[in-house]
């Protein structure tokens, strides 16, 4: 594993003590520098708008740190076995899952993880656009390198939706639900949009790109007015501005725990998970599947993921792709 930058390792150390102070002389012997140089990097965290206190014989003190997504602060003492093994933060890109493809193309080890502060081609499904508005929400791209069959990839969807809700949930307190495939609710409205792309041959994967986009400080003027599905943002939900950067890394960890679960005992433990987090089954549903329009109960979710309807004629249908709505 590659050494953390100064960077990160001073702001991990600021993490750790309880009371917040961390000495000059500390943070010299960690990173084997001079006291000089140990400023300078002080000097320069500052610059980058962490409010950081110097108390004579106590030592430095971190009173406030920048909401902005930084690979350091992202980083520093992140509990993680894979995700976050680099992480990679962009002003502005394209989008944030093209980015993350052409690592995976590039070879990249799994657990990369690529942010920006704005997409100016966020991809929804089915060549839908992902509104991504500058430097309030989440836009996230987690690469994973799982021995799984291509058959098996879109499971990891719905990890992903599951540990949005546990992320917001532990970062607001609001309870999220899910809908079927890909969408996270706050109060019946779409909070997240979660999008996974694949490179694989007909028997193996090659990679996985995780894509997670989340209203976070999103305001209602930000919203296009013609959206799919009424939408808000924690921020509207909580009525104050949420942490973007703890966010961020409570989502991280979230996916690391339920991706180590998933390696060791399969999609089992993240489909229960995902139900209990589902408020449509048993309720009447339309799923609109392009030319066809499929109306029942939901039933639950199949082995392999799939949407259970039971029709009117007691009929079981599949559904692998498509829009569900109350009926
Ligand atoms: C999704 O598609 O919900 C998947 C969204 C995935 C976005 C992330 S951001 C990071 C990563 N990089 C990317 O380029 N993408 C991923 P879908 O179910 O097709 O929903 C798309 C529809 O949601 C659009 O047609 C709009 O109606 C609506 N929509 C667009 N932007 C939205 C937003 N910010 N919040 C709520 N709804 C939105």
């Amino acid at each position: 594993m590659k050494k953390p930058a100064p960077r990160e390792t001073i702001l991990s150390l600021f993490s750790q003590t309880p009371n917040g102070f961390v000495s000059g002389a500390q943070i010299s012997t960690e990173l084997g520098i001079s006291r000089t140089a140990v400023w300078k990097h002080i000097r320069n965290l500052r610059q980058a708008g962490y409010n950081i206190e110097a108390i004579p014989s106590r030592g430095y003190q971190l009173i406030q740190s920048p909401d902005i997504l930084m690979p350091e602060a992202i980083q520093a003492g992140l509990e993680c076995r894979v995700i976050g093994s680099r992480v990679c933060c962009l002003d502005a890109t394209d989008s944030t899952n093209l980015q993350a493809c052409r690592f995976g193309d590039d070879g990249e080890a799994e657990g990369l993880v690529v942010v920006a502060d704005q997409q100016s081609s966020g991809k929804g499904r089915m060549g839908r656009r992902w509104e991504s508005p500058a430097e309030v929400n989440l836009y996230a791209s987690i690469l994973l390198r799982p021995a799984i069959l291509p058959f098996d990839a879109p499971q990891l969807t719905f990890l992903s939706a599951v540990a949005v809700c546990r992320a917001i949930m532990s970062s607001t307190g609001l309870q999220a639900r899910v809908k079927w495939p890909n969408d996270v609710l706050l109060n019946g409205r779409k909070v997240a949009g979660l999008l996974n792309e694949m490179s694989a041959e007909t028997d193996r994967v090659n990679y996985v790109v995780l894509g997670i986009g989340v209203n976070l400080n999103m305001r209602k003027d930000q919203f296009p007015e013609a959206l799919r599905y009424p939408a808000t943002s924690l921020a509207i939900a909580k009525g104050h501005p949420v942490s973007r950067l703890d966010f961020t890394r409570s989502l991280l960890q979230e996916i690391d725990a339920l991706y180590q679960a998933f390696l060791e005992q399969g999609s089992e433990p993240v489909f229960e998970a995902w139900q209990q987090l589902c408020d449509m089954t048993g309720k009447a549903v339309r799923v609109d599947c392009n030319d066809l329009l499929i109306e029942g109960v939901m039933a639950g979710l199949a082995d392999d993921g799939a949407l259970l309807v039971r029709t009117a004629t007691g009929k079981m249908e599949r559904v692998y792709a498509g829009d569900v709505r109350p009926a």
